[in-house]
């Protein structure tokens, strides 16, 4: 009726997806009353906003699902590493079985929120009009909630069809047939290629830097062989091991480090590691793989040996997998993509692909890309699959203001502060999951996102027991945080690569580690310390 509503709440959460639900689900059933925003029409995250071809998760199942209330038993998965449809039917299951749906707010923003520090809650203002008052305030909008579109000269000239791969048309579009134009080559670029190639008409390829991608493995599952692995123990022996690995997958780094074998036994061990397929060739490898550029030299090379043996034509080879020398960066301190046919797709005779830094863009026309050379390409769809504004994106571009008045886009626009990767100080009562300084850009999500969802919500959970009006990280502690994320990232190869792993992949953000480099178990160990401490750091009541 276009009047709108204010409500007060214990616990508003913004995110539909795996963080925001879990949070819900739990809190809900303590006896708070919590509402979850989202902007989405469905339930699902990323999975609801990343519906281009091809979109499908990199880990492999069951570590991609909760692993409580033995949702498990009778959810079953077609694939290892399943799509973006299965994903979703996988939230609508979930959310029957939980019953979700009936305190989520779907289709709504978050516009903007305040501290009041009278009354001690938050004020949150919905893009509806609609004003909630609550006492938490929990964030779980992700790590690619604000996608990234370059300042491409000319980009508003262009008449055909063009759509970032994060906000792809839930409809989908006709693409057989047609001239389609693909920039960027990460994870997304990487499933939409490999997708389309074989059904398009023509397709160009804009790359920047090559994907070290990994051979992804991909096969049916038989839901006759998964319902004995369950039956056996198998799917919960998963969700255990998940909590105790480097990156929150049921595989780890090894004991040893590449020294400690000799050229043959290396070749073997990555033999291995390939045919097993997903991220163990990054992940459950040499514990020095990260640290030692030598030892990760022996890696480029078998990739690259590998990849090239599959691309024909000599020069899309050195685009595509160029030789040690030449290596665009060191192998794993980017993202590497699990492919599936990827490089096979550059043989065929409707891909082409333009190598950007030789030739880079000129200006996009009225019906395609001009480039620097003077060629000008025609296409009736252009995707753009350039990335997110990743980690502090999602968060900073919601009108959030602390105890100060300061906007955490403001607090945040030289670098990133927080305290555990979950709260920052001047905003109490503020929780954030899966995002800057906690364990995210090196974890699967699920991983991440039962840990440190327990975390917050046993925090909440004591603050109530303990009567208290406020809990907010001191300054001091969030400014060590901020030191021991910095020093754990600082003695591995990531700092040396331009990557969204360190905020660069964005002209102008702050160049630091946005995640938290010390692997799941570790920072397990450090959220728990402070807790069972009493909250160490934090000021309770604090004067405002
Ligand atoms: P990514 O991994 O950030 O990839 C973005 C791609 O877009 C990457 O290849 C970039 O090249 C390219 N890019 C970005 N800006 C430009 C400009 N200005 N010109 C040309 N090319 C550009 O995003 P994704 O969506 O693929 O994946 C994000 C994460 O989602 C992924 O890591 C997984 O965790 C899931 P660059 O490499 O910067 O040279």
């Amino acid at each position: 009726n276009g009047i709108a509503v204010s409500t007060s709440l214990d616990v508003l959460i913004v995110g539909a997806g795996f963080g925001g639900l879990y949070q819900l689900h739990y809190l809900r059933k303590m006896g708070y009353k919590c509402k979850v925003v989202d902007n989405a029409s469905e339930l699902g995250g990323i999975w609801y906003w990343n519906c281009y071809p091809g979109a499908r998760v990199d880990s492999d199942i069951p570590l991609y699902e909760y692993s409580i209330e033995d949702l498990y038993k009778d959810w079953t998965w077609s694939e290892r590493f399943p799509a973006w449809p299965e994903l979703r039917r996988y939230f609508q299951y979930v959310d029957k079985k939980l019953d979700l749906s009936k305190d989520c707010i779907m289709s709504t923003g978050v516009k903007s929120a305040d501290f009041d520090t009278k009354s001690c809650r938050w004020n949150v203002n919905l893009t509806t009009g609609d004003v909630y008052d609550c006492k938490y305030f929990v964030l779980c909008t992700g790590f690619a909630a604000k996608h990234y579109v370059p300042d491409f000269k000319g980009l508003a000239k262009y008449k055909g069809i063009m759509h970032h791969t994060a906000k792809y048309p839930q409809e989908g579009i006709e693409l057989e047939g047609k001239k389609v134009a693909v920039i960027g080559t990460g994870a997304s670029g990487v499933q939409t290629i490999q997708e389309i190639g074989p059904q398009v008409g023509h397709l160009t390829v804009l790359q920047r830097t090559p994907n070290l991608c990994l051979p992804m493995n991909q096969h049916k599952l038989d839901p006759l062989i998964e319902a004995r692995v369950k039956k056996e123990g198998g799917y919960e022996k998963v969700f255990k091991d998940r909590q105790t690995t480097f990156g929150g997958f049921h595989f780890d780094f090894l004991e040893k480090n590449g020294d400690d074998d000799t050229d043959e036994q290396k070749r073997q061990l990555y033999e291995e590691l390939w045919s097993g397929g997903g991220f163990r060739f990054w992940l459950a490898t040499y514990k020095d793989l990260l640290f030692d550029k030598k030892v990760n030299d022996t890696a480029y090379n078998f990739w690259a040996e590998k990849t090239r043996a599959r691309i024909n034509d000599p020069k899309t080879r050195d685009i595509l997998a160029p030789l040690l020398d030449k290596q665009p960066h060191t192998f794993g301190t980017k993202r590497p993509s699990l492919e599936q046919r990827y490089y096979e797709v550059y043989n065929q005779d409707n891909v082409d692909v333009i190598a950007l830094k030789e030739n880079p863009i000129e200006t996009f026309t009225e019906k395609g890309i001009k480039m620097k050379n003077g060629e000008e390409h025609e296409f009736d769809v252009i995707l753009l699959a350039t990335g997110f504004d990743s980690v502090t994106g999602g968060l900073v571009q919601i009108d959030i203001k602390g105890i100060d008045g300061v906007s955490l886009a403001v607090k945040w626009s030289k670098g990133t502060w927080t305290y555990l990767g979950m709260t920052t100080a001047n905003f109490p009562n503020m929780y954030f999951l899966y995002g800057p300084q906690g364990p995210t850009a090196f974890a699967n999500g699920p991983t991440i996102v039962e840990l440190q969802g327990d975390w917050i919500i046993d925090a909440i959970d004591y603050c109530e027991k303990n009567k208290k009006k406020t809990m907010d990280a001191s300054a001091q502690s969030e400014a060590g945080w901020t030191k021991h994320v910095a020093e754990l990232c600082d003695i591995t190869l990531f700092p040396g690569t331009d990557s969204w792993y360190m905020g660069a992949n964005v002209p102008g953000k702050p160049r630091e580690s946005l995640s938290y480099a010390g692997g799941v178990p570790r920072y397990v160990r450090e959220t728990k310390e402070v807790a069972e401490k009493g909250y160490a750091g934090f000021n309770f009541d604090g004067s405002l």
